[in-house]
């Protein structure tokens, strides 16, 4: 009986921390900084990846640098990497090279939603990052590169090791929602799909199928918007 019941309290313990779950209509909250509280997905996929589409949906009143979705190999800690060094600044690193992408300073102080995605494909090198729904002048990096299935993936910290190496000051503060990643680099029309939030096919990450495990200070509730 004894037996039983730790066995129990182990699989609640897993059930607990390790969850598959349609997180529609939901966001994560990071309350505050930390080099310790994050989410890390998982994702299936065994091929290499020679393109992708990362994107999600964020909301802070951040005024310094942070990590938006860290995707860590043992080959690279940057091997996809969404980062805001400052406010008005995009950069999306694979491989450890990193392209950034300005856009004009918001003289509006408001916190707004933001949905950003950014695509890259091995064939051309070229990066796309797409800012509510509109495409920033494109730029290209490590063309020909193809990508390690075998990742250690964390929103809420930015990665300086294969899932670890954590700088409190670039944690993620605030919220974060439709976290969504394919292994191809999405068409316009596919793009302004994911923004009113329709289904595509083939997803890596699937927000509405999300396999994620909470570790630290992070919260999923509902969101504040339709
Ligand atoms: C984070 O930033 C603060 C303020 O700039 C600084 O004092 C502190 O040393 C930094 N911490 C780390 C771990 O870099
Ligand atoms: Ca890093």
């Amino acid at each position: 009986m004894e037996i039983l019941h730790t066995s129990l309290l182990v699989l609640v313990g897993l059930l607990g921390s390790l969850a598959q779950q349609d997180l529609e209509k939901k966001t994560m909250i990071f309350p505050e900084a930390s080099n310790t509280a994050r989410v890390v997905l998982r994702t299936v996929h065994q091929q290499p990846l020679t393109s992708f589409t990362v994107c999600l949906r964020a909301y802070t009143d951040l005024n310094r640098a942070y990590s938006l979705f860290s995707y860590a190999t043992k080959q690279s800690d940057n091997h996809i990497l969404l980062f805001k060094p400052k406010s008005n600044q995009y950069s999306v690193y694979v491989a450890g090279a990193v392209v950034t992408f300005s856009v004009a300073d918001n003289p509006v102080p408001k916190p707004q939603w933001e949905h950003i995605c950014a695509s890259w494909e091995s064939a051309t090198g070229i990066v796309e990052l797409w800012l509510n729904g509109e495409s920033l002048p494109r730029k290209g990096l490590k063309k020909g590169h193809s990508i390690t299935p075998e990742a250690s993936i964390i929103i809420g910290q930015e990665q300086d090791s294969y899932g670890g190496g954590f700088d409190v000051n670039q944690s993620f503060v605030g919220e974060i929602t439709d976290v969504y990643m394919w292994d191809r680099e999405l068409s316009p029309d596919e793009l302004a799909l994911v923004g009113s939030d329709s289904r595509l096919s083939n997803y890596l990450i699937d927000w509405k199928s999300l396999n994620y495990e909470i570790k630290g200070y992070a919260v999923v509730k509902p969101t504040q918007f339709g």
